[in-house]
């Protein structure tokens, strides 16, 4: 076991924190279908009201982000009332998302589209998010692309990448200083054969061509099977280049399940890196940003996010157990086995006492998903919900 020391762990804790996605309160599913919770938000001002449950449960989710085209369609005009709302819930509007993947100009991609009307659509949406994060008062956008293409053959991967160079670079130069333009990548899915920015390295390439203001986002999500998250981690911040994560776990790809409920020692090692980066090589770590992407089809949404943020709060606080001096001289000694179980002594150590301290101390419940649960608040929005609009229905698949 790692020695916990309260008065190192708890400032650490009390600025770690992470950003929750409004999309992860609606109902979302799979292709083949959707099933409707008669507590699923509806609106955004819903969302932020779901999402202030989270951070008032959990002190740790102060910031909510939106998806432009879903919560706010009549772009910056829209913007009044949810920051009223989010000003009265405790809660701040973070990311924007734009979404370069639901028109049906998009069906060949949007900024590498070969079709000029689909790469003007994307422009001027990338301009309105623009507009809508300042109208708004935050400090980021986040860009993710379906673009790809299905087949061998069936357009120019080359002219594509010449495409989507042009559009970020374009965009990198519209986003104004103090904001960042995060850049996504996914391997595969919506397009089956390749995908225009498919891994870290294709995202960081043109990040540094855009501009400083563009930086990598890893979806711990969009990585193929076996791959080294923790090490494009690491690369990515000594290369000044990460800008933040979408956190969810998976068994198989894009699977969007709760952070840590398969792999929690990757978790870890992500965070150990993290903070390897700050405490042997004086990298500001304090930019990281932390922003969930979970779309829970089957468990109850609210509870599931309260999860998230104490999976997430628990393996950062394993990874802050790490004696990074000790490890140091382990691997100086070339002691392998010694520095694995340096590590794992601190994964194993159970952080679950000293974060339930750290919340009382901070006039939180010490198991915040049992205090969401005998508040009654799901039910009563599901009440206000069904009567407003009526049963909930599901989404056929053809
Ligand atoms: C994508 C990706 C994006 C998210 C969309 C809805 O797979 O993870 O970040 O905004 O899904
Ligand atoms: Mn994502
Ligand atoms: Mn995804």
């Amino acid at each position: 076991m790692a020695q916990i020391n309260t008065d190192a762990l708890f400032p650490l804790l009390d600025v770690f924190s992470i950003e929750l996605p409004s999309w992860g309160f609606a109902d979302t599913g799979t292709r083949f279908g959707k099933f409707a919770q008669p507590a699923a938000a509806r609106s955004i001002d819903e969302k932020l009201a779901d999402a202030a449950q989270v951070h008032q449960h959990t002190g740790a989710a102060p910031r909510v982000a939106v998806h432009a085209l879903w919560d706010f369609p009549g772009g910056a005009a829209d913007v009044a009332g949810p920051l009223d709302i989010a000003r009265q819930l405790g809660v701040s509007i973070g990311t924007v998302n734009p979404n370069y993947f639901q028109d049906q100009v998009y069906k060949y991609g949007s900024a590498c589209s070969g079709n000029p009307e689909a790469r003007a659509m994307a422009h001027r949406h990338s301009l309105d998010c623009i507009a809508l994060a300042k109208a708004i008062g935050t400090d980021a956008w986040s860009l993710w692309f379906a673009d790809g293409t299905n087949y061998p053959g069936q357009d120019d991967i080359l002219s594509r990448k010449k495409r989507m160079h042009a559009a970020l670079k374009q965009w990198h130069d519209a986003t104004p200083d103090g904001m960042t333009m995060y850049v996504e990548y996914k391997p595969f899915e919506p397009a089956f054969y390749h995908t225009d920015i498919a891994d870290w390295g294709m995202a960081a390439t043109f990040c540094r061509h855009a501009g400083p203001r563009a930086k990598v986002l890893v979806d711990t999500g969009h990585h193929l099977p076996g791959a080294n998250i923790e090490h494009i981690v690491a690369f990515l911040i000594d290369e000044n280049l990460l800008g933040g994560f979408h956190f969810n776990d998976r068994k198989y790809a894009d699977d969007d399940l709760t952070l840590g409920s398969i792999d929690p020692y990757m978790v870890f090692r992500i965070f150990h890196e993290i903070r390897n980066a700050a405490e042997l090589h004086g990298h500001d770590v304090s930019g990281i940003a932390y922003t969930v992407d979970q779309s829970h089809n089957l468990k109850p949404k609210i509870e599931a996010m309260l999860q998230t943020v104490v999976h997430a709060q628990e393996l950062y606080a394993k990874a802050c157990l790490v004696d990074r001096k000790a490890l140091a001289t382990l691997q100086a000694r070339a002691d392998i086995v010694g520095a694995e179980t340096l590590l794992r002594d601190a994964f194993y150590t159970d952080v679950r006492p000293a974060l339930a301290e750290w919340r009382v101390a901070r006039k939180l419940a010490a198991d915040p998903v049992a205090a969401f649960r005998s508040s009654g608040y799901e039910a009563q929005v599901a009440r206000e919900r069904t009567a407003k609009y009526g049963l909930a229905t599901s989404g056929g698949y053809a």
